[in-house]
């Protein structure tokens, strides 16, 4: 019998692929441990963290690219596929389950027909995906050629160079959870106008101008303004509990975002704090948590979108502007005797970069050796 696989010895299958506007590294659930601990472990050195450039590794260096989802065949009825997430930390040794991605899940779909957990006659393939971490339920819908994810195509998306084959996704809530957490469209939080709401990714809406800021602001400047770095925290932390996060202070989430009138034809302009880098475009899930604020009244989003797009029988498209460009998102909503509701599509594109073999960095050992020779 050939001796089990060592992750070590003999590196793990892993497959690059861009989604969206973030890159990550998808692996199949049976090629990594069984026990989360030792996953982490596993894909802090295959990422090359903790290390700001994470040199010994294949993370970019930046939350966007420092990504992993895994994925297996799902057991839950009417689902095909369970999509897990992982946030790598990059300069800390911290691996977070607490949020999903919505630009890695357009990378779902094609990973799990490239990699056979899925079969496709036709043209297209419509895939369910359970988005593990959140519980929420997606839909993606992509072309197939032969029984291949086609990636090759004419859709852009603002921040990705170039065109690619298009990935519809359609998010809907699992069940029990609520859009507006604290049931409010509205609430003050450390002294500011805010509203929590989770359309898939929960985030904080601010009035830029609440913060200090403009809204305007290219992502490296407000990133380098401790003032608004200070307001941004403070309100984070405020609305962790209150969303029913718990203390947030060690997680990925919520996401704070500054709204502003739009400046470019949109509907409303954002920054997005992920939570302490600012995203160089915007999550697919944030816009439609966005997207999905701007079409219920009272919401601080309604009251600085650009007039008439805040009307909640709409189902216009919604161009949310970015540091890049700007995020369409198709979002319908509902009020029941309880609550309000939200479902929501976006087009994203996908592509495979690398499918291989992935080496981890070596265990940290006790007491490295020195390095290099001691010159006489
Ligand atoms: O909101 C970045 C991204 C995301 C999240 C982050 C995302 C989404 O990849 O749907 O995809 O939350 O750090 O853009």
């Amino acid at each position: 019998m050939p001796a089990p696989r060592d992750p070590d010895r003999d590196g793990v299958p892993c497959m690059l692929l861009r989604g969206g506007t973030s890159k990550g590294a998808y692996f199949l659930a049976d090629d990594l441990p069984a026990e989360d601990d030792a996953v982490d472990d596993l894909v802090l050195r295959i990422m090359g963290s903790p290390d700001p450039r994470q040199i010994d590794g294949i993370g970019g260096a930046h939350p966007l690219t420092s990504k992993v989802a895994i994925v297996r065949p799902s057991t839950a009825e009417g689902v095909d596929i369970d999509y897990l997430f992982l946030q790598v930390g990059i300069d800390e040794p911290r691996v977070s389950r607490t949020q999903t991605c919505g630009n890695l899940l357009a990378g779902i779909g094609p990973f799990a027909l490239e990699r056979g957990l899925l079969s496709a006659g036709g043209t297209s393939a419509r895939v369910r995906i359970r988005l593990v971490n959140t519980g929420d339920i997606a839909t993606a819908t992509f072309a197939v050629e032969e029984g291949r994810p086609r990636y090759d195509g004419d859709t852009a998306i603002d921040g990705v160079p170039g065109a690619g084959s298009p990935i519809e996704l359609e998010v809907s809530a699992g069940a029990g959870k609520a859009l507006l957490p604290t049931g409010r469209a509205r609430d003050e939080v450390a002294g500011r106008a805010v509203t929590l709401i989770d359309n898939g990714m929960p985030v904080v809406l601010v009035r830029a101008e609440d913060v200090g800021a403009t809204g305007a602001e290219a992502p490296p400047a407000l990133e380098a303004d401790a003032a608004v770095a200070r307001a941004v925290e403070e309100l984070r932390l405020a609305a962790g509990p209150l969303m029913g996060l718990g203390d947030v202070s060690d997680q990925t989430v919520p996401k704070v975002i500054l709204l502003a009138p739009p400046t470019d034809g949109g509907d409303v302009a954002t920054r997005a704090f992920i939570p302490h880098r600012v995203h160089t475009s915007l999550g697919v899930l944030m816009a439609a948590s966005v997207a999905a604020a701007l079409r219920i009244p009272g919401t601080v989003a309604a009251g600085v979108a650009r007039d008439g797009s805040a009307d909640p029988e709409s189902e216009e498209p919604i161009v949310i502007e970015h540091p890049t460009g700007s995020l369409i998102s198709r979002v319908r909503v509902r009020r029941d005797a309880d609550a309000w509701h939200a479902a929501s599509l976006s087009v994203r594109t996908a592509r495979k970069l690398f499918d291989g073999t992935v080496f981890p960095r070596a265990a940290a050992s006790a007491s490295p050796a020195p390095s290099g020779r001691t010159l006489p």
